[in-house]
């Protein structure tokens, strides 16, 4: 859990510094380190208590300070030190996507603004727009911000979700009153963003349970206690809700606290048809128990097969499970390589070597080192002269590691007219060609379609990576017509991507089942910028799951040789 509040104080730094217009590559480099610490699946704690902190991409001598010293003490001086000089008001609006250093100094210095409400009644009343420098546009960024920013806040991302649940169901299962634990909810359903995190108990000390779990260190408020239910506020202010129920309704109680509501629902009105009720105590015939200790015996009497958690959402899991025609979903186990890896070449932490032999650990297969294209110089893009010496290392590499197959590759920015940012004679040249999309997301609906379209039709390139660019918490996806590019990947044999950056899981689960539908195929990618990330597959997977794919939909379930035939 520590990995959050990490990023979030070297975030917070990283802002102030902003504001005082310190130095670019001081500020980027706090940036990176959150980014790379809050994407780490590993536990930060681990890496201090082990003196391996410094083998994280961009922490140096000063981060590996500051970092031992919010662990041990839970906060850190110089953040202090800094807020001194910083109001609470400015560090607000500067938190709003969109809103960069100057537009925040000028609103607060001239509306004397000291809270988000403030700004956003200010922008309402169009007050901002006769300030000098602004416009209406500026208040309509302001407003769509402001949204954007408390819907990060109201729904974590599926990563944080997991986070914190298994932060408590680690020391929660260790109790010897503890006898079943399991997450529920969105959680369990392993839904991209999570309002609230929901666990389940099975045990016959319930006080004592609920006793161990409200005292818990990371626990900041306790909003309900009780032997069957307890919920708390964490630090972060994340809301956990704990139930302890009977061992003879664990399966009932788990089906219903897992949901979603509407599937529960569906579940409910079979029941009836069938002389049957079912609640969350179990399944009952008249008024007897006839199934309810587990989910699977409760599926049977229904007279259907079991339904995995993800598909859990009344969208035809219930009418197919009762046909017996339910998807064999792709699992994390039927991957076998990675397509979409950044190494230092661009704007990545990890040497292409690292991230090779974190692949080798994982036993894919391949992995795909795909770095950015000349045009995105803030990421380090390549020129056609580095490009040349990165085809060195690889070939070096490939001598060395004959166990994995490594692919030269690139994310190829697409540009505002579509056009690609190398020339063909250097696209033929790679393994895989990935184009997205990096700037001009305002362009209108059409635009953006044909922009993607157009790339699709390039016959060199292989998948279209992130979609719709959203960034949760940050930036709302823009709008493409799916059809319009479902058609144009069928048809020039372009894979679209789910990227597993829990912030974006872009393709969503939606959109990934009617891209299925159209006979589209999918990759699932990292896009790791740090080797550590490689293994953030399994959020992809869950989105992949959630989106009815299964092993065949996906390109990087395909063994090597299979792959290469295919492109
Ligand atoms: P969230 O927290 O918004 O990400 O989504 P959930 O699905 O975790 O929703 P939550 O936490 O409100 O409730 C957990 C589960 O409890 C939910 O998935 C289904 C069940 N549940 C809650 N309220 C109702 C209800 O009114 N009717 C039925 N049938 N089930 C409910
Ligand atoms: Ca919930």
């Amino acid at each position: 859990m520590k990995n959050q509040e990490i990023a979030k104080i070297f975030r917070e730094i990283a802002s102030i510094l902003e504001i005082k217009g310190e130095n670019h590559f001081r500020i980027r480099a706090y940036e990176k380190a959150a980014q790379n610490i809050e994407s780490m699946p590993e536990d930060i704690e681990d890496f201090v208590r082990g003196d391996r902190l410094k083998a994280i991409p961009g922490i140096g001598k000063d981060l590996e300070e500051k970092i031992k010293e919010i662990v041990s003490k839970g906060s850190l001086g110089y953040l202090k030190e800094l807020k001194k000089d910083i109001p609470r008001g400015l560090l607000d609006i500067l938190n709003i996507p969109g809103v960069g250093p100057k537009t925040a100094k000028a609103l607060y210095e001239q509306l004397d603004i000291r809270d988000l409400v403030m700004l956003e009644r200010m922008a309402h009343a169009g007050r901002i727009r006769n300030l000098p420098g602004m416009k209406e546009k500026t208040e309509e960024n302001i407003l769509r911000g402001i949204e954007i920013l408390k819907r990060g806040h109201d729904r974590m991302d599926i990563k944080t979700a997991m986070d914190v649940a298994g932060f408590f169901i680690e020391r929660l299962k260790k109790l010897k009153e503890v006898k079943k634990i399991d997450p529920a909810g969105s959680l369990r359903r392993n839904k991209d963003t999570v309002k609230d995190i929901d666990i389940l108990i099975s045990s016959d000390k319930p006080e004592k349970v609920m006793d161990v779990f409200t005292a818990f260190p990371d626990v900041k408020d306790i909003i309900a206690k009780g032997p069957t239910k307890s919920s708390i506020l964490t630090n972060d202010g994340i809301q956990v809700d704990l139930r302890i129920i009977d061992a003879d309704s664990y399966g009932a109680g788990l089906m219903y606290f897992t949901g979603s509501k509407e599937h529960n629902i569906k579940l409910r009105q079979l029941a009836i048809k069938n002389d049957l009720k079912l609640s969350e105590y179990g399944i009952f015939k008249k008024d007897k128990r006839v199934a309810g200790k587990t989910e699977k015996e409760i599926y049977k009497k229904l007279g259907m097969a079991y339904i995995v958690p993800e598909l859990r959402e009344d969208r035809g899991e219930v009418e197919a499970a009762l046909k017996g025609d339910l998807p064999d979903l792709v699992e994390l186990s039927d991957i076998k390589g990675d397509l979409h890896a950044h190494s230092k070449w661009s704007d990545g932490g990890s040497s292409i070597e690292e991230l090779v032999n974190e692949a080798r650990n994982l036993g894919y297969e391949y992995i795909a080192i795909t770095d950015h294209s000349q045009g995105l110089k803030i990421a380090g893009g390549l020129t056609r002269e580095r490009l040349k010496e990165k085809m060195k290392e690889i070939e070096m590499l490939r001598k060395k590691y004959k166990d994995i197959n490594i692919l030269y590759g690139s994310e190829v920015d697409i540009d505002a007219e579509g056009r690609l940012d190398y020339s063909d004679d250097i696209l033929k040249e790679m393994d895989i060609v990935i184009a997205a999309i990096h700037s001009g997301f305002k362009q209108s609906k059409d635009k953006l379609t044909r922009r993607i379209a157009k790339a699709c039709e390039n016959k060199y390139v292989n998948i279209i990576a992130h979609l719709t660019g959203r960034l949760w918490g940050a930036r709302d996806p823009y709008e493409v017509d799916m059809e319009e590019i479902f058609k144009a990947c069928r048809d020039n044999n372009t894979a679209l991507e789910i990227n597993s950056f829990p912030q974006r899981l872009d393709l969503n689960d939606i959109n990934c089942r009617m891209a299925k539908d159209f006979g589209v195929k999918i990759a699932i990618n990292t896009d790791a910028h740090i080797s550590q990330q490689l293994r953030t597959m399994k959020f992809g997977i869950s989105v992949a799951r959630r989106g009815w794919l299964e092993k065949k939909d996906v390109i990087n379930t395909l063994s090597f040789n299979a792959l290469s035939n295919k492109q």
